[in-house]
């Protein structure tokens, strides 16, 4: 029997491109240079317990007021110059950096994409080598060219991405990725260095048995939440057996076990944090486009669809319930029934 031929990052783009709203064969250049820089990223993550240079802290605090590692700052560089060598994206907001970044030399200045990312999202796990990841979202500029780009073209809904995608850094390294055309995942395969189709449509099951949240927050959390923890911890009709809590504090590695075996992940307001804690533009928009490309949902919790969410700050929060369908929408019926209030 013939072997099945690998296919590759590449390959599979072109394949589909022609389905693409904005051929041009930009978008296959675009994921290219992603795919190089998640290579990049990959082979120094791997090697974070080898070299002390690379691991550990740098003295400073990112917008988030988070301890920036060393990789983040790694991860951030390498992306944000892959992103200005395509030369098609003429800006990037990134979670390491305040402000947005403008490309304004002769090769991106007038690039058709923006690009909102979370160069290295969980990183503070890099050191005890839990899987990490890299998100992005993909948009079309809103600015004329030749004129400079400014907020406004980050700070669009999220159903105006065009693309959307992680890269997971973890017993094997995967890029996932949508164009709006399902939700396509590639395996990396170091001796040949490449993105190789391993997951071409990736459905999530309508329900799992895997709720995802940090319980440390238990009492700040709103009582809809706690009556859903409760909830899946006393009975699960199907089978007449507790759900599996499983929460690794890394968002790419929590939402792609649940995308591959069903499972909700949810990072609620709390008393602490009134907004939530994940960032819609880097990484709740992407995540929700590629759990709804895959058959899941994603909403705040209060029955707004994650990708309807208008921005006004590129690094706003927001809280986040995302998985699978019926799951989400049995937490949302906690969330609407015991509303917002703190027990
Ligand atoms: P906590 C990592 O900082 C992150 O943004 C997500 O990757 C992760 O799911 C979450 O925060 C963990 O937050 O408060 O549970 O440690």
């Amino acid at each position: 029997m013939a072997a099945s031929r690998i296919l590759t990052l590449n390959e599979v783009i072109i394949q589909k491109q022609s389905a693409f709203p904005y051929a041009k064969g930009e978008l296959s250049r675009l994921l290219s240079h992603i795919g190089l820089a998640a290579k990049i990223v990959n082979n120094m993550v791997n090697k974070a317990g080898l070299e002390a240079s690379i691991i550990g802290e740098t003295n400073n605090i990112n917008v988030q007021g988070e301890s920036q590692q060393k990789l983040d700052v790694f991860a951030d560089e390498t992306f944000t110059k892959a992103l200005q060598a395509s030369g098609i994206v003429c800006g990037v907001a990134s979670e390491e950096k305040d402000e947005i970044i403008v490309f304004d030399d002769d090769l991106s200045r007038d690039g058709n994409y923006v690009i909102c990312i979370d160069p290295l999202d969980g990183s503070s796990n890099i050191d005890v080598n839990v899987s990490v990841g890299t998100i992005f979202s993909i948009y079309r500029r809103i600015t004329p060219h030749g004129q400079r780009i400014s907020k406004k073209d980050f700070l669009q809904p999220g159903i105006k991405q065009v693309a959307a995608g992680y890269i997971i850094y973890g017993s094997s390294t995967m890029l996932v990725y949508t164009t709006g055309l399902g939700t396509t995942g590639f395996t990396y395969e170091p001796s040949i260095g490449e993105f190789c189709l391993s997951h071409y449509f990736m459905v999530t099951p309508k329900s799992g048995k895997i709720y995802s949240i940090n319980e440390g927050n238990y009492i700040k959390f709103p009582l809809g939440v706690k009556k859903y923890i409760k909830y899946c911890q006393e009975n699960d009709p199907e089978t007449n057996r507790p759900y599996t809590s499983r929460y690794i504090g890394s968002l790419v590695a929590d939402f792609h076990r649940n995308l591959l075996k069903g499972g909700i992940y949810i990072y609620p307001k709390t008393a602490s944090s009134p907004n939530g804690k994940l960032r819609l533009l880097y990484e709740c928009n992407p995540i929700a486009f590629l759990a709804e490309q895959a058959g899941g949902l994603a909403t705040d919790g209060y029955g707004n669809r994650i990708l309807e969410i208008v921005p006004t700050d590129i690094h706003q929060r927001t809280s986040f319930f995302v998985g699978s369908k019926n799951m989400v929408e049995k937490a949302e019926e906690f969330m609407k029934e015991y509303g917002d209030g703190y027990e």
